[in-house]
C-alpha cells in the first residue's frame, strides 16, 4: 500500500516550519542591527622593568649621615646634613629648594625648621611625592639606663635609612628619566615629639611635615599620591598596612604592595592592616589632602616598632642592604610603571 501523509496533518507542519524560519531570520536581523560595544580588553599593560636599585650606593648615603653623628635640630651635624643633601640632589640633576619655617617644640623652644625639596622633571604636571624625615631624635628615651636615655638617638634606621633610599632613587632617576614628575621631600623636626606624650601630644611630632602641608613649597601644588619611608633599613623589617594609610589611600597601599610582589620584595610587605600611627603622612593626607601611605617598620605580631627605635643602639649596625634594596626596588617599580 502506498503511504501518503494526511494533508490535514501536513498543513500545520508547514506552518510550523514557516514560523521557525521567520523567527530564525528575524533573530539574525536583530543581531545585525545591534550596536556592538567593544569590550575593554582584559589584558593589562605590559610591565615596565625598572632599572636596578643599587643597595651599596644607598648604604653609602646612609653611612655618610651616620658618620656626621646625630642630626639633632640645632647641631652642627644637622646643618652639615642639609648641605650634604643639597649637594647630592643637585649632583643628580634635581632642582633643590630649602623651605624654612617657624615652629615650637613641646619644650617651648623656637626653631627655624628646614625642609629639603628636590624636584625631578619640575615642569611636569603629573607628579608623585616621596618623603622621609632627616632629623635625629634629641633623646633615646627607650633606653633603660638613665645615662643613655638623655643621649641623642643616632637616628640611622630612624631617619637616615629613608633618606638613603631616596638619594639612591634620585641618582637612578637621573640615569633614566621616568617621564613623570617626582618630588622628594626630606622633612625636618619629625622626631622631636614629647616622650610618652599620649594622644593629645600627637601633634608635637612631625613639625616639618605639618608646616609643609599647610604651606606647600609651590602654590597650588598637587601630586597624584605620596609615599613616606620611615625606618626602612633594618634586617628582616616588617612593613604592614598602617591604619591612616588604609583610611586615606588604600588604593595606593594596593599599588605599592603589588609592586613589591612584582619585583621580588614581597616578603617584607605584610598584607595585614593594623592601627593608626601618627607620622608625616598623616598631615600630608589630612592637611595637604594628597593620598599618602607610610612604609614603616612596625611588627604587628610584637606590637612594636623596630627593636632599636629611640634607643642609642639605632646605629649603622642595624642596617641591612637587603632591606634598603627591597624598599628602593619597590619604589622604582611603582615610579617607572606610572602613566605620565
Ligand atoms: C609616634 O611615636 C607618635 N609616632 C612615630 C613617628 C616616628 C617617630 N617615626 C619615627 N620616629
Ligand atoms: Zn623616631
Amino acid at each position: 500500500m502506498k503511504y501518503s501523509f494526511p494533508s490535514a496533518l501536513c498543513f500545520p507542519f508547514k506552518i510550523f516550519i514557516a514560523v521557525c524560519l521567520f523567527y530564525s531570520c528575524s533573530e539574525n536581523k536583530q543581531k545585525e542591527d545591534e550596536v556592538v560595544v567593544p569590550e575593554k580588553p582584559i589584558v593589562s599593560k605590559p610591565r615596565v622593568i625598572p632599572p636596578d636599585f643599587n643597595s651599596d650606593s644607598s648604604f653609602s648615603f646612609v653611612k655618610s649621615q651616620a658618620d656626621m653623628g646625630p642630626r639633632v635640630p640645632g647641631s652642627k651635624a644637622h646643618e652639615k646634613s642639609i648641605e650634604y643633601f643639597k649637594k647630592q640632589f643637585e649632583r643628580f640633576g634635581a632642582q633643590v629648594l630649602i623651605q624654612t619655617g617657624n615652629a615650637t617644640t613641646f619644650d617651648g623652644k623656637p626653631w627655624l625648621l628646614k625642609n629639603i625639596v628636590a624636584s625631578i622633571n619640575p615642569q611636569t604636571t603629573n607628579r608623585i611625592l616621596l618623603a622621609a624625615h632627616y632629623d635625629s631624635r634629641p633623646f633615646s628615651e627607650k633606653e633603660t639606663d638613665a645615662k643613655l636615655k638623655g643621649k641623642p638617638c643616632p637616628g640611622v634606621n630612624d631617619g637616615a635609612s629613608g633618606v638613603g633610599v631616596l638619594l639612591e632613587v634620585a641618582r637612578i632617576l637621573q640615569q633614566k628619566n621616568p617621564g613623570i614628575g617626582v618630588d622628594i621631600i626630606l622633612f625636618d623636626l619629625e622626631d622631636y615629639g614629647m616622650p610618652n606624650g599620649g594622644p593629645e601630644m600627637a601633634d608635637s611630632w612631625c613639625l616639618g611635615s605639618q608646616y609643609w602641608s599647610k604651606n606647600p613649597h609651590k602654590q597650588n601644588y598637587s601630586a597624584r599620591f605620596g609615599v613616606l619611608l620611615d625606618m626602612v633599613g633594618a634586617k628582616d623589617a616588617m612593613f604592614a598596612r598602617e591604619g591612616y594609610s588604609a583610611f586615606y589611600a588604600n588604593d595606593i597601599l594596593d599599588k605599592v604592595w603589588k609592586a613589591a610582589d612584582k619585583c621580588g620584595s614581597g616578603k617584607y610587605f605584610n598584607k595585614e592592616e593594623y592601627g593608626e600611627i601618627t607620622d608625616d603622612h598623616y598631615y600630608i593626607n589630612k592637611i595637604a589632602q594628597i593620598p599618602c601611605i607610610d612604609i614603616l617598620h612596625y611588627d604587628i605580631y610584637k606590637g612594636s616598632f623596630f627593636e632599636h627605635h629611640h634607643k642609642n643602639s639605632d646605629d649603622l649596625s642595624t642596617i641591612d642592604k637587603n632591606t634598603l634594596k627591597a624598599v628602593g626596588q619597590t619604589l622604582l617599580e611603582v615610579i617607572y610603571n606610572e602613566d605620565h
